[in-house]
């Protein structure tokens, strides 16, 4: 039986747009996910919306739509941006999914209970609805929530508590052991240090009125869900936890959550405390990965700065972006994108590079050879793959480019076209080598450009150079 892998993006909230930081996600969760069936293994691709938030109310009310519409044509939108960036995922679930997401978050909820992890307690706090969390005074900035700017609410209610602070310990040596294994280093230090002051117990429920589209609490209808208690269920509750498991028992624990550094906390302390105190294993790995900025700024549309991934997808074509956001943006550090530097890599590594190169050889093998050369997939690409292994996506772009480069050197160096002039055969044999080549470069290629790969490896079986360049230079 193949070997299975799970695999999850977060779960966008839907009161904004997506941006390049969404598409980013995504796109390296696909670009792992292609990499892994290529190696034969069985994937679950888990990806979806986090609905149940307040932030929405303001803008249905603005819109006069119901939650459902305006939920729906969300969905709609963040499936068409997957569908453009070409995202192979198995599975899009909607926290308002009473049928698939809501008796999984209830099973968990009555889980925490009966292990004596949840309480009844007078809670006042800071809330900040952007951020969907509690502050306390001292996280503020000049009195504000250090994310959105925004002066939080001041709260006053009861509320059903979770006993975070139990699994601080646990937590902390399944880290430090890499039982669940964070990528890179620097998050993990990170979250230890936050383990080492010790994890506070956390309200786990708002009442109905903040946020009436929320999923109750078993046994208390005046109360709904904390939005992120409810959010990180869907990792297990997609698969079918609490009501028909078999995907649960065939893919948990998932192989790899990739999150984004803002929301280390929740997936490294929060998420794993549920699960142990539900009773189930954790997830294998976490890959935290940095923000993208725009021009050294956050992407803010106070700052004009927001980079449309649609926008760019338009200009240059779907597998440029994905090809910028897997090599030149690291999975590990905040990595800056600005328009002229994306043209840049297209250029050098698209129009002059992969393209020119197609072009070059399938020319030579078209004019040359009579025959299209004989390729056999190649098997053996563990070194290439065992990047993929430990989420070094942009240094197997590299693994790729290097052999790009090597390619071109190599022609330069060796002239075949000239060689075919003086000696037949020997041409041919150079040609049809490069030829062989070539096809591993697409065969590497497919989980970053899955199209390109198909294309250049079609042009290979058919002997033919492309009708038109691969990608066209832009000036
Ligand atoms: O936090 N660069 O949703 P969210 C890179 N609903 N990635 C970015 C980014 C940027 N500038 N901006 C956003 C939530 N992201 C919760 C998640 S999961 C159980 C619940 C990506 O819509 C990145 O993956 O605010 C980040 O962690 C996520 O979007 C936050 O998305």
């Amino acid at each position: 039986m193949a070997e299975k892998f799970y695999i999850t993006t977060p779960i966008f909230y839907p009161n904004a747009k997506l941006h390049m930081g969404h598409a980013y996600t995504v796109t390296i969760c696909d670009i792992v996910a292609r990499a892994q069936r290529l190696q034969g293994k069985e994937v679950y691709f888990l990806t979806g919306a986090d609905e149940n938030t307040g932030k929405i109310l303001k803008v249905v009310e603005e819109q006069g739509q119901s939650v459902e519409e305006y939920l729906n044509q969300v969905t709609e939108n963040f499936k068409d941006l997957y569908s453009k960036l070409n995202i192979s995922y198995s599975q899009f679930i909607k926290t308002s999914d009473r049928e698939k997401h809501w008796p999984g978050a209830q099973a968990l909820w009555k889980k925490l209970v009966e292990a004596g992890d949840i309480y009844k307690a007078s809670y006042t706090g800071l809330y900040c609805v952007g951020c969907e969390t509690f502050y306390t005074e001292k996280d503020l900035v000049d009195g504000k929530c250090p994310v959105h700017l925004t002066v939080p609410e001041k709260i006053e209610e009861e509320n059903y508590f979770f006993k975070l602070s139990k699994y601080t310990q646990t937590i902390k040596d399944r880290i430090t052991s890499d039982e669940l294994r964070i990528f890179p280093q620097t998050r993990k230090n990170e979250i230890l240090a936050l383990l080492d002051r010790g994890l506070e117990d956390i309200s786990f429920s708002r009442p109905i009125k903040s946020v009436p589209h929320g999923i109750p609490v078993p046994g208390d209808e005046s109360q709904v869900i904390y939005v992120w208690c409810d959010a990180l269920v869907n990792y297990i509750s997609a698969l079918g936890y609490g009501r028909d498991d078999v995907l649960f028992q065939n893919f948990w624990p998932a192989n790899v959550h990739v999150v984004g550094k803002d929301i280390l906390r929740f997936h490294a302390a929060i998420w794993p405390a549920m699960l142990l105190s539900a009773g189930l294993p954790l997830p294998k790995n976490l890959l935290v990965h940095g923000l993208i900025t725009s021009g050294g700024h956050k992407m803010s549309k106070s700052l004009g700065n927001v980079i449309d991934p649609y926008e760019l997808i338009e200009e240059y074509g779907y597998e440029a972006v994905r090809h910028y956001l897997a090599r030149e943006v690291s999975p590990f550090d905040d990595g800056d994108m600005t328009k002229e530097r994306f043209k840049e890599s297209y250029n050098a590594n698209l129009a002059n590079g992969i393209g020119n190169l197609t072009s070059r050889i399938m020319k030579m093998a078209q004019d040359n050879l009579e025959m299209p050369v004989q390729v056999t997939e190649e098997k053996d690409m563990s070194k290439y793959f065992a990047l993929y292994d430990v989420y070094e996506i942009s240094k197997a772009g590299d693994y790729v480019w290097n052999e790009v480069k090597a390619l071109d050197q190599y022609i330069q160096e060796n002239q075949p076209f000239k060689l075919i002039k003086t000696d037949k055969e020997a041409g041919q044999k150079m040609i049809s080598d490069l030829v062989a080549r070539l096809y591993a470069v697409a065969q590497m290629l497919n989980p970053i450009m899955p199209e390109t790969s198909e294309k250049i490896k079609t042009l290979i079986k058919e002997n033919k150079t492309p009708e038109v360049p691969l990608f066209v230079r832009k000036d």
